[in-house]
């Protein structure tokens, strides 16, 4: 058996290693600087109790980008040098996000072990590649993502770094080969354990749905499937999932191939990025081969994020988290008895928020960042949540999960399909309409402008800030640019208190309140590797069933050109339009 020393490596503090909205995302060159990834993996050890590090049981995986296999070999030193005593690896590396998740909740090691925490290696929607982006973030006991205490206690420890411990002896781990390593170190034992990355994803999806009732909608001739997962690691559960398991046709999936640089594409699910998905479903501009399939679905790099889409038609992100939550009780198992709650971060538009009215169910509204959802759902308040950015999930995990949502509208499709398979197929489209005719129908837009010079966007905001002290001023230019559309009657910084721990978080978001309901919103994105992205989040309300059939950009035209001119957003940014609209 191999024996390992532990060395004491002097180090210096980097700038700039502030975990965003989800981690540490820098470009590729920026972690492969000597020394990088170990400061922020020490910063992290150091910013833990004991228990969490000594004779702890540590995940280390993530989507597979570029870097990852280098990555989770230093961490794997690091981690014996440390005193932790196991290591597990998803086979490759792979672990989906929400899979890393539900493995520290859910898997029971061969000698009985539990993981306390995991580092997940992604950048999550970003590109991957030598030029692209590299991230990688903690996760607790709980399965999700470190609160802003611990993030801040690391980047702290990153400021004033001067060591870092590594088993720098300890051999390369053979990482596609399932099976235990086992070495010793000073202080005894240390394993690493290799292990299949989609059985106990699969095991707790099976858990959660009937997949027998998806099964027979997903082999009816009258309905049709199609899974894009952009290279990014869902390809590594899709197969699995929907082929083997549900027995969709192995043709329906696209892209399902991991690979490290996502193919040179951007594993973003959006109506941008899944080009090759919206062309088949039969949006966008380009043709069509042949009749679009029923029901289309796209998930990012890591496989947190979904895209729904039905035979030429969209479902926001908003409108997706608000139909699972009205449909949850009835179509999927796991929420038979009922809902505690539910949640959505603060930009995602208030369909949620109708339908939970109308059930009488809990609400919560959180800032941007999943981590929020985390204590509302370890302290029972919270069932199914959602965000604009393609995130929904539920309480079975603590990260949002891309392959749940679309076996969540797979279940609400064989709901609404039960015994009707023989007559016209109840179709999203459908679905989401009537949604529309019960809730009313929050139109909905995100404007994104990414890489903008960081000092001109923290102007914008500065300046939409400043522009709050005086309603009267604002209402004027509002009026200025279009008389038709309402008065603003509240606007500030949204603040949050946490329910559970009392803890604030502010500075979440720059909003103006209508009087009709709509609103707009300004926030800089917490997860790009450089530069500033500027998000601007556009939504107007509907109540009235005659009109919820308009098309959205016609809706919102007004309140765009509102956005536009109080935010002055070309004089700032130079930028005449937005990089990403969805
Ligand atoms: C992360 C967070 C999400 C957030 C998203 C976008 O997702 O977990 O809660 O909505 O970033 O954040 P921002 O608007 O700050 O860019 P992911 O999928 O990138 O890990």
């Amino acid at each position: 058996m191999v024996v390992f020393k532990v060395s004491r490596v002097q180090t210096s503090p980097f700038e700039g290693q502030k975990p965003g909205t989800s981690g540490l995302r820098k470009k590729v060159k920026v972690f492969a600087q000597p020394n990088y990834l170990h400061n922020f993996v020490q910063a992290s050890f150091n910013a833990l109790t004991a228990e969490k590090v000594r004779g702890a049981t540590l995940v280390v995986s993530g989507d597979g980008r570029y870097f990852s296999k280098d990555a989770i070999q230093i961490i794997t030193k690091m981690a014996a040098a440390n005193g932790v005593r196991r290591v597990w690896v998803g086979q490759n590396g792979l672990l989906s996000t929400p899979a890393v998740s539900c493995v520290i909740r859910e898997r029971v090691g061969v000698d009985g072990s539990k993981a306390t925490g995991a580092f997940i290696l992604t950048a999550s929607h970003n590109p991957g590649g030598l030029h692209e982006d590299f991230g990688i973030k903690y996760n607790m006991e709980n399965g999700g993502p470190a609160p802003e205490g611990i993030t801040d206690k690391i980047y702290k420890n990153t400021t004033t770094i001067t060591e870092y411990l590594i088993a720098e002896d300890l051999p390369d781990v053979d990482i596609s080969a399932l099976g235990v390593t086992n070495f010793t170190g000073p202080e005894g034992p240390f394993d690493v354990e290799v292990f299949d990355s989609a059985s106990d994803y699969v095991k707790l999806m099976k858990s959660i749905f009937d997949f027998e009732s998806i099964r027979k909608l997903l082999t009816s001739p009258k309905f049709s499937f199609c899974y894009d997962a952009l290279h990014g690691v869902a390809g590594a559960y899709a197969k699995r999932i929907f082929v083997d398991e549900l027995g969709a046709q192995e043709s329906s999936l696209l892209n399902c191939v991991p690979k490290e640089d996502f193919g040179g594409g951007h594993p973003d699910p959006n109506l941008t990025y899944a080009k090759e998905l919206v062309a088949r479903m039969g949006l966008g501009n380009s043709e069509t081969q042949g009749e679009p399939p029923e029901f289309g679905a796209a998930a990012d790099g890591d496989a947190d994020r979904n895209m729904i889409l039905g035979k030429r038609f969209f479902v926001t992100p908003s409108d997706s988290v608000a139909i699972i939550a009205a449909n949850a009780v009835e179509a999927i198992p796991y929420f038979s008895s009922g809902l505690k709650g539910v949640a959505r971060s603060m930009p995602t538009s208030a369909a949620l928020d109708v339908v939970a009215k109308h059930l009488n169910l809990k609400f919560f509204e959180v800032p941007t960042g999943w981590k929020f959802f985390g204590n509302l759902m370890d302290a029972g308040l919270c069932s199914i949540c959602g965000e604009e950015s393609f995130g929904t999930g539920s309480d079975h995990i603590r990260e949002k999960d891309g392959i749940w949502a679309v076996l969540a509208w797979l279940s609400i499709l064989a709901y609404k399909n039960k015994d009707k398979l023989q007559d016209k197929l109840v179709t999203v489209e459908d679905i989401v309409r009537n949604h529309w005719a019960t809730y009313g129908r929050h139109y909905y837009t995100r404007y994104d402008y990414e890489n903008v010079d960081a000092g001109a966007a923290k102007e914008l905001m500065a300046n939409l800030v400043k522009l709050q002290s005086s309603l009267p001023e604002v209402n004027k230019i509002v009026k200025g640019v279009r008389s038709d559309v309402a008065n603003v009657v509240n606007a500030d910084e949204f603040e949050y208190k946490d329910p559970v721990d009392g803890s604030v978080s502010s500075h979440q978001g720059i909003r103006y309140l209508f009087e009709d309901g709509s609103r707009l919103i300004f926030r800089l994105s917490g997860t790009g590797s450089e530069g500033a992205t500027i998000r601007l989040y556009i939504e107007q309300y509907e109540k009235d069933p005659s009109k919820t059939g308009r098309l959205s950009h016609e809706a919102l035209a007004p309140l765009v050109d509102v956005a536009l001119k109080l935010s002055k957003m070309q004089e700032y940014t130079g930028r005449s339009a937005p990089t990403v609209i969805t």
